[in-house]
């Protein structure tokens, strides 16, 4: 995974010889999708093969940030992990997929775009984690993460092509398996390609006893003290393209289904039970002497379902469980422009129309307090995007080049009046009735970038830019804070309860980023990425103890969102270098990257949640025409500066080990890994905090204080072939 990050980051910096080295030795590294102006203004870029590793050994897309400096995920469903950068995540960075972003039909955000991809029917990651060119940027206070679909393949002029692909794993703990295929027929002007993915596991066992065994809830099941209530999931995603290229012109149409059957939660009160989304996406782009355009035009369905899994209890008093529905429907045109200028420079304008609907309600259950009516969490809410860009590429001199530009974003939202399930919930919905819905925002986003390149062993980038992102529909429409309906609003993984807020204004984000890479391509080569930011967020989204309740130490409380101050600084540190190169047994390389971040809310003096302060990875690997091998440490520090308000548990520090092997013999990549060997009991505070079983409706009725522990000790294969 270490080697992937590294050498590909490398790939945008032009160390030709240590890149050559790396690309002879290590079979996963050897394409660069990124443009070349985008890999070096700063951006990490994640190589097709890269990303068909990950296709070997997991499901969840969120792992590929694992691999880029200054990423991490946080856990949440198997296959639903949020992107973690520079201590932001989920909303507050720009994710997106084939020019698209989609925003998550789920009270919990049980479905971020990138859960509904897997990493086999990518084509590679481009992540800017510095400053955030405005071209790539939107919606955001942080980094941007675009993962890109590959690309359509057309045949030589009067042949035909076909091929095809077709791979999978297995791991021991939790017994989960994926497994995916594609094909593809084309001549040189239609190209045809299908792919589908499926995926499966049971709750996966942690690395020892963290909770009694028994019944994991009144009239479930039991389950094993070291088991991980509702960590289990069952998924698949199908994906049929056609694309027509005529001269320079590239048109595809591409429709994308996913069909989750069930996909539980460890750190939600509720399970997904469904979730059946259709993206459609249609992409037409041209090059001409002056430039290029690209047209992106999409429509999303998603409708989603919750309810109690099996290890929640279902059965309270007359109420058989708690059936939640979301209907997201999203619309969307992306235009984009590129015009060449004199030596190489380049202007860039960019506009979107992007329309967002969402009916989030609760259908009755029961005859006690979920009935008789349906309840409205959001009824009839929209948010719709009108965003336009200019970005201007300047080379001033051979050493010198910046990018600078400026992007509008206005957001307007809405959302229609609301009742509960029965009277008990009259004063609060009238309260929330009686207010303006309306909200318009007007965002707006500047950045500039300069990079100096002394030589070619040597590069710095820095920069400065604005960002601003307006709150999503749950942060500002929900409206009630009875305890059973806010433990159910909850987009972070905590436990608590949240209620939305109509007066939160957008979050305005001030970062700063200077980074140096270096090289030395003699003898040992070696590489050396360094990056520093700070981050001044105004008007940051956190949290208060809801107005009417009150919070206590330790417990899961009901918490509104509010406007505050919060405030990152880190560093990020890698490096990578050949250790030796021998005849017999190839090349030996050593590499590692180290992770810091200090985060503060700084109205409240305290933690942010799910924020590790340190975390990194070593990895000795020996690579020779045919094998990849590597030992790897991976370590988090302990967490003790933590979110009180949010009953944050603190988590020590831990390191674990993993191996790894990969054999590729033509177009066959067979691998084999243990993970975490010594079966270690660990807590991450990035994996959010265990409500995966019992009394999970009530808000104290489940133990507050328990991190989700990670994966114990498990056996992986996994294989990769490719037809011509
Ligand atoms: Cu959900």
């Amino acid at each position: 995974m270490l080697a992937v990050s590294i050498a590909s980051a490398a790939c945008g910096f032009p160390y030709a010889a240590f890149a050559e080295t790396t690309a002879i030795h290590v079979p996963v590294v050897t394409i660069n999708t990124a443009t070349s102006w985008e890999a070096e203004m700063g951006a990490q870029v994640l190589s097709p093969a890269a990303v068909k590793n990950y296709g070997m050994k997991t499901s969840n897309t969120a792992d590929m940030l694992n691999s880029i400096l200054g990423g991490s995920v946080f856990k949440t469903g198997g296959v639903s992990g949020f992107p973690v950068v520079h201590g932001l995540m989920d909303d507050q960075l720009h994710l997106s997929f084939a020019g698209m972003q989609l925003n998550s039909a789920c009270p919990n955000h049980m479905n971020p775009i990138l859960s509904y991809l897997f990493p086999s029917q990518l084509g590679g990651m481009t992540a800017y984690t510095g400053i955030v060119p405005v071209s790539a940027d939107g919606d955001s206070i942080g980094a941007s993460v675009i993962v890109h679909p590959a690309p359509p393949k057309f045949a030589m002029p009067g042949k035909t092509l076909s091929s095809g692909e077709i791979g999978g794993y297995y791991h021991t703990n939790g017994d989960a398996t994926g497994a995916h295929l594609a094909a593809t027929i084309a001549n040189d002007a239609f190209s045809m390609k299908y792919s589908g993915d499926v995926a499966h596991a049971s709750d996966y066992k942690a690395g020892g006893d963290f909770h009694a065994a028994g019944p994991a809830a009144m009239g479930r099941g039991s389950i094993g003290a070291d088991v991980v209530g509702s960590s289990a999931y069952s998924t698949n995603n199908q994906m049929l393209e056609f694309a027509y290229r005529h001269g320079t012109q590239l048109t595809s149409l591409s429709v994308n289904w996913q069909n989750i059957p069930h996909e539980y939660y460890p750190n939600q009160r509720m399970d997904m039970v469904a979730n059946k989304s259709t993206l459609i996406h249609f992409n037409y782009r041209d090059r001409f002497d002056w430039g290029n355009i690209k047209l992106h035009v999409y429509h999303q369905d998603v409708r989603h379902t919750m309810n109690l899994g099996s290890d929640k209890q279902y059965q309270y008093g007359t109420t058989p469980g708690m059936p939640m529905k979301s209907h997201g429907h999203i619309d969307g045109v992306k235009l984009d422009g590129m015009i060449h200028l004199d030596h190489g420079d380049f202007l860039r304008a960019g506009l979107l129309l992007h329309s967002f609907r969402l009916n989030d309600y609760w259908p009755p259950s029961g005859t006690g307090m979920m009935a008789p009516n349906t309840f409205n969490n959001i009824n009839d809410g929209h948010s719709n995007r009108y965003d336009a860009y200019l970005e201007w590429h300047r080379q001033w001199a051979p050493r010198w080049t910046t990018l600078v530009g400026v992007r509008g974003d206005t957001v307007e939202q809405n959302a229609g009046d609301v009742h509960g399930y029965n009277m008990m919930y009259n004063t609060q919905a009238a309260t929330f009735n009686a207010q303006s819905h309306q909200k318009t925002d007007h965002d707006w986003d500047w950045s500039a970038i300069a990079k100096f390149k002394p030589s070619d062993m040597q590069k710095y980038t820095f920069g400065v830019m604005r960002q601003e992102r307006s709150p999503n529909l749950y942060q500002r429409y929900t409206w009630s804070s009875m305890p059973m309906i806010a433990v159910m609003n909850n987009m972070v993984g905590d436990g608590n309860g949240y209620v939305g807020n109509l007066n939160l204004k957008p979050e305005v984000a001030y970062t700063a980023d200077i980074s140096g890479q270096w090289a030395n391509t003699q003898e040992h080569p070696w590489v050396v990425n360094a990056d520093a930011y700070l981050t001044q967020i105004h008007d940051y989204i956190g949290e208060q103890c809801a107005p009417g309740t009150t919070c206590h130490a330790g417990k899961f409380n009901i918490l509104q969102y509010t406007n505050q101050q919060a405030r990152m600084a880190g560093a990020d540190l890698m490096g990578k270098v050949s250790v030796a190169q021998t005849q017999a047994a190839g090349e030996f390389f050593l590499n590692g990257k180290i992770s810091y971040i200090h985060a503060r809310n700084t109205s409240t003096h305290q933690g942010l949640f799910g924020i590790a302060p340190w975390q990194g990875d070593v990895e000795l690997s020996q690579s020779t025409v045919h094998w990849n091998n590597a030992v790897a440490v991976q370590f988090v520090g302990a967490k003790t500066n933590v979110s009180q308000i949010q009953s944050e548990p603190k988590t020590g520090a831990y390191a674990i080990v993993n191996l790894h092997a990969t054999y590729t013999q033509g177009n066959v990549t067979v691998r084999a890994g243990i993970d975490n060997l010594f079966n270690r009991l660990y807590y991450n505070p990035q994996d959010g905090v265990y409500v995966g079983q019992g009394m999970t409706m009530m808000l104290n009725g489940v133990p507050a204080g328990i991190t989700v522990p990670g994966p114990g000790r498990s056996f992986d294969i996994g294989f990769d072939a490719r037809f011509a």
